[in-house]
């Protein structure tokens, strides 16, 4: 299959992230893209093109326009301040406040973020405006004349929401591909989110909607991070209900329980009949992942492929989280060669 990447994810790269109470260096680091491209060229996956620029349009579709006109902005305004270092959020409205937008920028990167887990620097903007059209680039492809893309994304975009970054997140890939499906004809996308962390972005955007069905595998948000979204009772709201399935997974779990919810999710999106199926690929779910708790190993990858091949669908792979940098090629290009094989 193809991959579609472009260069500009560098632009993106911060100094610090808070975990476990200390600043630490990024997990999510430029390499970690460069390890996936070095393995697609290793297994001659196929050819690797540079996205085309869709616009912002596409983005508008599912994130608000004042969310994406302040993240295109926010380093400039932040830059005029006299500050050079790293933007980070201090302060999110409580529960029983009035979401009123101030006016700086301090406080509106509270107000457009729900974590302090999406530090941006001076080309966080146009990486992550790049990683979009990357997405719609591959899902471009498949329409026209392949079964089957790889968007090679970073940043990741699932834990973005209609108007809040966070967990190193800023456009939500997945979410904006499969509402360009739906645009250029599609009636119904899948996602099935595989990331180890649960895709709340993804489920916030589409909480509503029958038209794109929201399936995610992740850690228990009763002790794994985003820590509010990710239950199994979250079932989706009004037209929406129905059409989103969360299967929170035990700490320690291995391709035996994993696959056993993989299994049902893949049951509940052949039911639902759709015209395209979008994986958001993490692949934190890896043994060796340093933030996360299941415990994949490398050759799981490839089963999971020859899974989600059987499903049978045009599918789109949007490379989302996976912080093991030295496997994060094999494991997430093992997915890959086996959906192909
Ligand atoms: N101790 C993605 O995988 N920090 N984002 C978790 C755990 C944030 C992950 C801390 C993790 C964000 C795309
Ligand atoms: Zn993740």
């Amino acid at each position: 299959m193809r991959t579609f990447y472009s260069e500009a994810h560098r632009l993106h790269h911060c100094n610090a992230e808070l975990n476990e109470g200390q600043l630490m260096p990024c997990f999510e680091m430029p390499s970690r893209a460069d390890m996936v491209l070095d393995r697609v060229k290793h297994t001659n996956l196929g050819q690797i093109l540079e996205p085309t620029d869709f616009g912002f349009a596409p983005l508008t579709r599912v994130h608000s326009e004042r969310y994406v006109e302040f993240l295109a902005q926010a380093w400039e305004r932040w830059a005029a301040l006299g500050r050079e270092h790293d933007m980070l959020p201090l302060a999110w409205p409580p529960r029983r406040t009035l979401a009123r937008c101030p006016e700086d920028i301090d406080g509106q990167l509270g107000f457009y973020s729900f974590d302090a887990g999406a530090p941006m620097n001076a080309g966080t903007w146009e990486a992550a405006y790049q990683g979009a059209q990357v997405a719609l680039s591959a899902l471009a492809c498949i329409n026209r004349e392949e079964s089957a893309a790889f968007a090679l994304c970073r940043p990741p975009g699932h834990h973005a929401g209609i108007d809040y970054m966070g967990g190193y997140c800023y456009l939500n890939n997945a979410a904006i591909a499969a509402q360009a499906a739906l645009d250029s004809g599609a009636s119904r996308v899948a996602v099935l989110d595989v990331d180890f962390h649960h895709g709340n972005g993804t489920q916030d955007i589409f909480y509503q909607r029958p038209d794109v069905l929201f399936t995610s595998l992740h850690g228990d948000p009763r002790r794994e991070y985003p820590c509010f979204t990710g239950y199994a009772d979250e079932r989706g709201e009004g037209a929406g209900l129905g059409f989103n399935f969360n299967y929170p997974l035990a700490p320690g779990s291995d391709w035996t329980a994993w696959s056993q919810a993989l299994s049902d999710a893949m049951r509940v999106i052949a039911g639902y009949q759709p015209d395209a199926l979008i994986v958001s690929l993490g692949v934190d779910t890896f043994k060796d992942d340093p933030i996360s708790s299941f415990k994949l190993d490398s050759d799981d990858y490839l089963r999971l492929g020859e899974q989600l091949a059987l499903l049978g669908l045009p599918t789109l792979f949007v490379m989302e989280g996976g912080y093991a940098v030295e496997e994060i090629g094999i494991n997430a290009v093992n997915v890959l060669t086996a959906f192909d094989a």
